[in-house]
């Protein structure tokens, strides 16, 4: 027989205190209209932009899919500089991208496969596929 555990006058105490807490706290907000209809739902704007990541001595993804005239962004991760350059045609080229720096450029409007290194260590390479 513990019918001294039943009793919890702990239960009653934490109540009485809560009640004195919403007395008098205005925190004067009342001034944001808190409006939320103009944001746009969800439309045809790409959530992962076309994007070349250059790290460690290397283009991620190598190998990337855009549509022809598509601005491709190029961002350097390194601590060296690094290009995105074009062979053969030249069809594009960033020219240097130095650390940590980002820059876009443009991509050919004519369909197909297009190689490219890296103009200071050219035996880093990748490939942006027009289609
Ligand atoms: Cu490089």
């Amino acid at each position: 027989m513990r019918t001294a555990d039943l009793r919890r006058p702990v239960v009653v105490l934490a109540l009485a205190s809560a009640a004195f807490l919403p007395a008098g706290c205005s925190s004067s907000s009342s001034s944001s209209p808190s409006s939320s209809s103009t944001a746009p739902a969800a439309s045809t704007a790409p959530a992962a932009p076309d994007t070349i990541i250059i790290q460690n001595f290397a283009f991620h993804p190598a190998s990337l899919t855009v549509q022809p005239g598509a601005k491709v962004t190029v961002t350097n991760e390194d601590s060296t500089t690094h290009t995105v350059t074009a062979t053969g045609a030249k069809a594009f080229d960033t020219g240097d991208v130095a650390p940590g720096k980002t820059v876009t450029f443009t991509a050919p409007t004519t369909a197909g496969a297009y190689a490219y290194i890296c103009s200071i260590h050219q035996y880093m390479q990748g490939t942006l596929t027009v289609s």
